[in-house]
């Protein structure tokens, strides 16, 4: 097995790494109308219900104000039909898929935050003890997703070098999701790895409907809202032979479960 050399004093380091998905050479892809709307409508009533203290789930916070920037283990408040749906299309790219981790991400005000250039994995085999990238999110906009309104950015091929981040401290693991320290990744880092993997950085404009993939170790990042809101489903989905391992998970369960927690939320 690859070793993925988690944080350390010093600067970032690059490993190029197998592919450990199937079918994602560029390491994403975008599925057009996938879903109808009425399904979706669902799933965004109770985004919205979150939102406005409604319905009780783990939260995080903006950096610079009490509204809401994540909720995280909302797979009990979703249709299982999307759920079984979910999991049946990730087998074209995981062996015996199982969700490991599900958010709503919101973006409810105009300049609601954005997020740095990050890989999720670099941060899951750091802080939740997963193993390997053998991990790909889907992610559900709730609504469509506009160049002006905070849009996923994404860099292809960017999932084949495993970058290591360098240590923050006297930062609490629970607040990456608010305010990202740990993790990110400079620009400068990212302009080198555009010309190593000889890619340049797109936009996922996705609509209510399509189903956007991406492989765990993508580099990715997104804008603030300039011009109205944008909230999406994300479910990250792990194979049952790639989970966090317990006694290394630094972070809640609702940011990393195993098969037997994920199991216990869809009874
Ligand atoms: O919701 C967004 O705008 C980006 C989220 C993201 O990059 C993440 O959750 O890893």
């Amino acid at each position: 097995m690859e070793d993925f050399q988690t944080r350390s004093n010093g600067s970032y380091s690059v490993s190029r790494i197998k592919d450990y998905v199937k079918g994602l050479p560029l390491g994403h892809s975008l599925l057009r109308h996938v879903y109808d709307k009425s399904t979706l409508s669902l799933v965004k009533e109770v985004a919205t219900r979150i939102y406005n203290r409604e319905i009780d789930c783990y939260v995080n916070l903006e950096p610079n104000s009490q509204n809401i920037r994540s909720a995280l283990n909302v797979i009990s408040l979703i249709q299982k039909a999307l759920i079984s749906s979910v999991l049946e299309l990730a087998k074209d790219y995981i062996e015996n898929p199982y969700i490991y981790q599900s958010r709503i991400n919101f973006k409810k005000d105009i300049k609601a935050n954005g997020w740095s250039w990050h890989s999720d994995f670099e941060t899951w085999n750091s802080q939740d003890g997963l193993a390997t990238p053998e991990c790909i999110t889907i992610m559900l906009p709730l609504d469509d997703n506009r160049a002006d309104n905070g849009p996923l950015i994404v860099l292809p091929k960017s999932h084949r070098d495993f970058l290591s981040c360098p240590k923050v401290t006297g930062f609490s693991v629970e607040d990456h999701f608010s305010d990202q320290k740990e993790g990110v990744v400079s620009n400068k880092v990212v302009s080198k790895l555009k010309e190593l993997v000889s890619s340049e950085e797109e936009i996922v404009l996705a609509d209510v409907g399509d189903v956007f993939i991406f492989n765990s170790n993508l580099l990715h990042r997104s804008l603030p809202s300039e011009n109205g809101s944008r909230t999406n489903l994300f479910l990250v989905i792990s194979s049952k032979g790639n989970q966090p391992e317990k006694s290394k998970r630094k972070r809640p369960l609702e940011m990393a479960m195993t098969v037997e927690e994920f199991e216990l939320e869809m009874e």
